[in-house]
């Protein structure tokens, strides 16, 4: 076992220091360009809410690795049950030989994700590679072809979930063509919806929904995918009634409604499934991030009677489900049940809304806040009236975060929206130190 890491934040060198900068400039020499970084500190060590740099630096984490360590960086029960595993057994390839594993973490998606109906799971290795089987699942079934995503949407990098997301620069920018029968409406956004929230929430669904028929044709489309909060496009949570509507909707002409749960599911939320909130039971649910603790996994859980149309070998891949995930996902798993992680996330909320309230009280380029338990975001503008995106406003804030020790991610298709993703298990201390960096971040780049 590793020292424990003292969970406060220590400033030995600038930021990045000069440990860092030199693997940077490995990196630079060996990586190729097209993968970024957000923040070249080189991290050595985790857990809880700080990260350890190569610099001994100890840095606040307001990130999780894109909502990934939800039960914080090499969680006891992760490490155990991962060392264990590692030692006993790596790989056989579920297709070929089975093991137990795959199967207990099937068994814990079909009890844990929303609906009490009968359910089956198949495991792969990213949320990209869950939502590529959610679409071929809902076309096999169906017997339609039409895929509706929406403005705003992330759904992965691979060519078909690239034809899902809706954001060109980094994504899909001179990437294409991308894969066929992919449509995009608007979304049920508020705060940008004409005439604001209130039109928004009488008007997006006939809107939407009347955009599939006249474009699409209900009998033309397979499957309506949706982030139940979005993550990528800003955080964006549809108003009150619209889920469970476009759900009902969907069940009534034959469609499937699939839920990406990938950023927002596993205690992220408040609830175990965004989806739960207001008891929206999807079709089709994908998961991956918080799922394993940071090991690469992802899932497709869905109806039976869909899941169970699929001929035998349709689904698969030589790592999904791998044992060494598996006992990660059962360690995480477990973690969230005992310290009770869904509760701590609106906790979490609780200390970081109060934090940008008074933000939003000081700063008119405090568009919105926004969000729900630990997946909290603010959309700044440069003006409330106009809500023209402060774009490079939200650049310098994250820089001016970095630059303290604490990392931070933006978001959004305009790119100004700053987002919060703590691990549930950060302490409380941690998010006040975070929130006063921020408040420090943000007078001094106004
Ligand atoms: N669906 C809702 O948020 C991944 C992307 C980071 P993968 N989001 C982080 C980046 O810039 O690549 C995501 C998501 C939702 C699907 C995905 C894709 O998950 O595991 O990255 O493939």
């Amino acid at each position: 076992m590793s020292t424990p890491i003292e969970q406060r934040r220590i400033l030995r060198t600038a930021i990045p220091g000069p440990a860092s900068q030199a693997l940077h400039a490995r990196k630079l020499a060996a990586v190729s360009s097209g993968v970024s970084t957000g923040l070249p500190a080189y991290i050595e060590r985790a857990a809880g809410g700080i990260l350890v740099d190569a610099d001994g630096n100890q840095l606040i984490d307001f990130g999780s690795g894109i909502a990934v360590t939800s039960v914080g960086n090499a969680a006891p029960k992760v490490v155990e049950r991962v060392s264990a595993q590692v030692a006993e057994l790596t790989h056989t390839c579920f297709m070929v030989n089975p093991y137990e594993e795959y199967v207990a973490v099937c068994e814990k998606l079909n009890e844990l994700t929303p609906g009490d109906h009968p359910k089956r799971t198949a495991l792969f290795n990213s949320g990209a590679e869950a939502v590529e089987n959610a679409v071929k699942v809902a076309r096999h079934y169906t017997g339609k072809d039409g895929i509706v995503a929406f403005d705003h949407a992330y759904h992965g990098r691979t060519n078909l979930t690239l034809a899902m997301t809706a954001k060109n620069m980094p994504y899909k920018h001179k990437f294409g063509p991308f894969a066929s029968e992919l449509y995009r409406v608007p979304m049920a956004y508020p705060y940008r919806w004409p005439g604001g929230p209130q039109h928004c929430a009488d008007e997006a669904f006939d809107y939407i929904i009347d955009q599939i028929h006249a474009q699409i044709g209900e009998e033309n489309t397979a499957a309506v995918i949706i982030e139940p909060i979005q993550g990528e496009g800003g955080f964006v949570v549809p108003p009150r009634g619209f889920l469970p509507a476009l759900a009902q909707w969907c069940r009534d002409n034959n469609i499937l409604f699939i839920a990406d749960e990938v950023q927002s599911g596993f205690c992220r939320t408040g609830d175990w499934f965004a989806c739960d909130d207001e008891g929206v039971v999807p079709d089709l649910v994908t998961t991956a991030k918080g799922i394993a603790g940071g090991m690469p996994l992802s899932g497709l859980t869905g109806r039976a009677d869909i899941m169970d149309t699929i001929h035998p070998g349709g689904l698969g891949g030589t790592y999904g489900g791998n044992p060494v995930a598996c006992a990660a996902a059962l360690g995480a798993i477990e973690t969230m049940e005992e310290l009770d992680l869904c509760s701590r996330a609106r906790e979490i909320e609780a200390i970081l809304r109060a934090d940008l309230e008074k933000l939003a009280a000081i700063y008119p380029q405090v568009g919105e806040i926004r969000g729900r338990g630990a997946m909290i975001a603010m959309e700044l503008v440069t003006d409330r009236e106009t809500k023209e995106p402060a774009a490079a406003l939200t650049a310098a804030i994250n820089k001016a975060c970095h630059a303290q020790g604490l990392v931070t991610l933006t978001c959004g298709t305009l790119g100004n929206v700053f987002r919060f993703l703590p691990p549930l298990v950060i302490s409380d201390e941690l998010l006040h130190e975070g929130m006063s960096i921020l408040a420090d971040a943000f007078a001094a780049s106004v």
